[in-house]
């Protein structure tokens, strides 16, 4: 050990190996994911994570003796110590050149060997979304909330955030999956290939799951595309990872995967209650149950924009009470869709704004509901109603 002004000073190759055994820790425990990624469950997900550690290890060699070398040489040579500064200009001819390729090839043998090849294969794997793709789900994001349709199966249904109100206003305590959480999962089977198609009607929205390995844009006028193969059973969240307006943190994912014959008996039930839904628009309602139905619908589909009380957030989100609309002819005189009209502007939405239309996410009785519920309560009263069959029938009309 050298010795300065008489005290002895620990050589610095060994903080560094110190310094190093904790970079390299984080990847020996493996195991816990409280400060990790967390722990992944499909192909893609596991490859990247173990490409992120490998690289992680090689930039932390590469860290570590280039800062060493640098370190240790200005310490060692420093002026106190009597160095005086070397004055010498570099190697020429062949030193040079050899100088100059070693190092050259060095970098290339880490960036594309040691680094290149796992990375293209695992980009060539997360794009390969058709090869023996079991089924598909296509998926719509929009303000604030996820359309999922199974085209094969013709299921769709939107989810949405299910966190109280209450908790988000801090007036009852958050629960455990607080703003992860929706009122209809996806559900999907263990170990198929699911090709996952991507869009959206509004603004850039991004389907996120960590655990999937998945992180997509949603844009509208394009479909994207992924996939998933997941692994094991269990609930997995993710968020819109796009800013994407007022809502963007409200837009939770959440993916329940489950055994085949499990995910076989949730198809069956939820086509026997879309059946129902569609069964409940042959039926006359009364204002009473149009109004129960609506208040439901309002609140969870509405609300957010226009909110709880119909006074809206002007000028962003117009209020609904007393809103001339709202108010005025349901339908044009003929009984059709009057072009600005109250059904036409929920149907179809209006161009260009974040209102947007309904027609595709709302079935008969929600859209006869919640249009029946507006006019008769948040302070309206025109005291009229339409009943699911007429929105069936309005909507063959052309948007
Ligand atoms: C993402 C926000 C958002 C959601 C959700 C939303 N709206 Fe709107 N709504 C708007 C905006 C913005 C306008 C104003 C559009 C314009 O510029 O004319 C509007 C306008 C309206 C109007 C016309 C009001 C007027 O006086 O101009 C009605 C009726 C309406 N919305 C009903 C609904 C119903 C019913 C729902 C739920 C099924 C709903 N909206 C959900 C944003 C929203
Ligand atoms: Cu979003």
């Amino acid at each position: 050990m050298e010795t300065t002004a008489g005290f002895t000073r620990p050589q610095p190759h060994m903080r560094f190996a110190g310094a190093f055994a904790a970079l390299l820790a984080p990847a020996a425990a493996l195991a816990d994911y409280t400060w990790n990624f967390p722990p992944p469950v499909t192909p893609v997900a596991r490859e990247t994570l173990q490409i992120h550690n490998e690289f992680m290890i090689i930039i932390g060699v590469l860290f570590t003796v280039v800062f060493a070398i640098m370190i240790y040489s200005m310490v060692k040579h420093r002026k106190s110590l009597g160095h005086a500064p070397a004055r010498f200009s570099g190697p020429t001819g062949a030193v040079q050149w050899f100088w100059v390729l070693v190092p050259f090839a060095i970098l290339l043998f880490i960036d594309f060997v040691l680094m290149g090849i796992p990375a293209w294969r695992a980009v060539v794997e997360m794009e390969d979304t058709k090869t023996k793709a079991d089924m598909v789900l296509k998926i719509t994001g929009m303000q604030w909330k996820w359309q999922y349709e199974y085209p094969e199966s013709d299921i769709r249904f939107v989810s949405a955030l299910s966190t109280p109100r209450e908790q988000i206003a801090n007036q009852e305590a958050k629960g455990e999956h607080y703003l992860l959480e929706v009122d209809n999962e996806v559900v999907l089977p263990v170990g198929r290939k699911v090709r996952i198609l991507l869009t959206a009607t509004d603004v850039i929205h991004t389907w996120w799951v960590p655990q999937f390995g998945v992180k997509r844009d949603a844009i509208p006028g394009f479909l994207r595309e992924t996939w998933v193969r997941i692994e094991a059973p269990g609930v997995y969240r993710g968020q819109c990872a796009e800013l994407c307006g007022k809502d963007h943190g409200f837009m939770p994912v959440v993916v329940r995967a489950v055994p085949e014959p499990e995910f076989a008996a949730w198809v069956e039930s939820k086509k026997g209650e879309q059946t129902a839904t569609a069964a409940g628009a042959e039926r006359t309602w009364s204002k009473d149950e149009l109004l129960a139905k609506g208040k439901e619908v309002y609140e969870a589909q509405c609300a957010v924009c226009h909110q709880p009380d119909g006074k809206g957030l002007p000028p962003a989100f117009p209020a609904l009470s007393g809103s001339r609309i709202v108010t005025g002819p349901l339908l044009g005189m003929n009984g059709r869709l009057a072009k600005d009209g109250h059904v036409d502007r929920v149907l179809n939405g209006k161009e260009g704004t974040a209102m947007q239309a309904f027609r595709n996410t709302l079935s008969d009785v929600d859209l006869a509901a919640v249009i029946t519920y507006e006019r008769n309560a948040l302070g309206n009263a025109t005291g009229d109603l339409i009943q699911p069959a007429q929105i069936k029938a309005l909507r063959r009309e052309a948007p």
